[in-house]
Formats: structure tokens, sequence, C-alpha cells
């Protein structure tokens, strides 16, 4: 007899899915072209007489959220039904600011909440990650300082992503599978060099649930593409510079120019980082001459 369910991805692969459905996980396969994620909700088919794991996805379900990067111009969902963004940041591997303010930027045009987490930090003589947790605090971002291999600050980081659905990105080798297996005590083969067998970098997104949360640890990027988006969709990514725009004498002032801009002033006057600014006015330049 079949029964017809609703699940969630939990990991997705060209033709076939991994679905978490009443508590059980199923293999999947997918009726005709449905374009999934990692995340959708879809509604299934399964045999209740052979009562193992397998199903047919037949529907995706509206999506409440969903994050998108762009790949070759062409914009691509990463994930479905997140309600945050951890961008791991380390020194080693080295995190640009570019890469954090892109990832704001994206997680801010999905309505996704992001934040910040500075991971390794046993490896670093004093604070050193004390500067970047400034800049990123001052605008309402919040920040973690962690060691995911020692345990480091977990505690604080687990109480913040209770009842939330978090995608971890980042650089590969910043530890997202480290952090994701210390949270959800999951074992998950990190990037180390494991019996002299080889390298475990992450290749497919994958959903992991707990009874306070759902993470989902995500393949490491060296950059994120944000063609997709317009100027007036790369400033919601700088609510700071937003809010002094609204200042600016004229309404279409380019914010590179003196005259009547109320967002250099600010930054003359050290109230917006010139990192953010000149990320901002990079970012909007390159989305110009597409
Ligand atoms: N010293 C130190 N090493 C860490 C920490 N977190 C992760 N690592 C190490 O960093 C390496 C990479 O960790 P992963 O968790 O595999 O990194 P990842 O971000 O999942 O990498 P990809 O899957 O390739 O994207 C491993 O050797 C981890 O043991 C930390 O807090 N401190
Ligand atoms: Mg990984
Ligand atoms: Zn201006």
């Amino acid at each position: 007899m079949l029964k017809v369910q609703t699940g969630q991805i939990v990991e997705f692969y060209s033709n076939s899915c991994c679905v978490v459905s009443e508590g059980k996980e199923l293999r999947c396969k997918i009726q005709g072209r449905i374009n999934l994620v990692v995340g959708d909700l879809v509604q299934l088919e399964s045999s209740s007489i052979d009562n193992n794991s397998e199903g047919l996805v037949t529907k995706r379900l509206d999506r409440v959220t969903a994050l998108y990067r762009s790949k070759e111009k062409v914009k691509k969902p990463i994930a479905a039904n997140i309600s945050h963004i951890g961008i791991l940041v380390t020194k080693n591997p080295k995190t640009n600011l570019e890469f954090i303010d892109k990832w704001i930027t994206i997680s801010k045009n999905a309505s996704i909440e992001p934040f910040i987490i500075f991971n390794k930090i046993d490896l670093l003589q004093n604070s050193s990650f004390q500067e970047d947790q400034k800049v990123y605090e001052r605008i309402g971002i919040r920040t973690f300082q962690i060691s995911a291999k020692l345990f480091t600050n977990l505690d604080e980081l687990k109480k913040y992503l209770s009842k939330k659905t978090t995608i971890f990105v980042g650089n590969s080798g910043s530890g997202k599978s480290t952090l994701t297996s210390a949270i959800t005590g999951k074992k998950i083969l990190s990037k180390a060099l494991s019996n002299n067998q080889g390298v475990h970098t992450t290749s497919v997104s994958t959903l992991y649930h707990t009874d306070e949360m759902k993470i989902i640890d995500s393949p490491g990027v060296r950059d994120i593409g944000i063609d997709h988006l317009k100027p007036k969709e790369i400033i919601l990514g700088f609510p700071e510079i937003i809010n002094y725009s609204l200042n600016c004498t004229f309404p279409n002032c380019s914010h590179q120019t003196d005259e009547g801009c109320e967002v250099i002033t600010a930054l003359k006057n050290g109230d917006i980082e010139e990192s953010r600014y000149n990320n901002f006015i990079f970012l909007s330049n390159q989305e110009k001459t597409k």
C-alpha cells in the first residue's frame, strides 16, 4: 500500500535524495524534473509493506526561504527553508572580508539572518579576531569566537542555534564539518588526513537534525558568486550605508564623490568602516558593468 507523507531533503544528488520523514531516513527517487536542494520540504510516496527506507518524491512544497548564489551568471539555489547562515572565518585558511560581505549580502537578500563564527582560536596567540569582530558587531551582526576542535565557547553558540535551521558556509578547511560534528554529536569526516587515506573535503550539503536544532554542513567554497544581484540589492548587505545614504543631498547619489554625500562624510568620521565601504563600492561597480 502506498502512503503519502511529507518530509525534508537532507541530502540531494543529481537524480536521487535522502529525505527525513516521520523521524525516519528514506532513500528516494525523484519523479519527473523537480528542482530540489537540501532543506526542501517535499511530498513523497513510501511503501508501507517493505518497512525500510525507499520512497518517491512527487512534489516540492513552497519554500519559506531560499538561498541563492550565481554560477557562470546563472542564479542557483543552494539551500531552502533555513533561518540562519553561520559564516566561518579563520586565519588559516585566510578568510577575506570581501568573502564575508558577499555572504552577508546574499543572506540579507534572502531574508536569512547572517552571523559570524571566528574559528580556530586555539591557534592564535592573542585575540587577533577582535578587530574584525568589532567591524561586524557594530553593524548588528552577531559574532562568536570558538575552537571547534577543542570545543571552546560552544555552549553560547549552541544556545544561539537552538530552534533554528542554520547552514554553515566558508572556505574549504575553515572547520564547518568539525563544528557540525562538535555541535550535533554526529560523526562526520573532516578534512584532516585520516589513516593516510586522503582528505575528507565535504562534497555535498547535508542537513543534520538534533532535538534542539537543524544544521546544514556545506562544501567549502573559495568564492561566492553574487552576479544575480542588482545594485539596489547589493546595498541590502550594507545596512549602515543605507542608513547614511538616506541623508545624501542627491537621491541618485553614487556615494563616490564628496558633494552632499553623507556616506562619504560618515566614512571620513569613522562611522562607516573603510573595508565595508570599499567592498560596497567594489561590488556595486562590478554589478553595474555587466
Ligand atoms: N586547530 C584547530 N583546527 C581545527 C579547528 N576546527 C577545524 N580544524 C581542523 O581544520 C581542518 C579542516 O576542518 P574541516 O571541518 O574538515 O573543514 P571544512 O570547512 O569542513 O572543509 P571542507 O569540507 O573542505 O569545506 C581539520 O584538520 C580540522 O581538524 C579548530 O578549532 N582548531
Ligand atoms: Mg567539510
Ligand atoms: Zn551618497
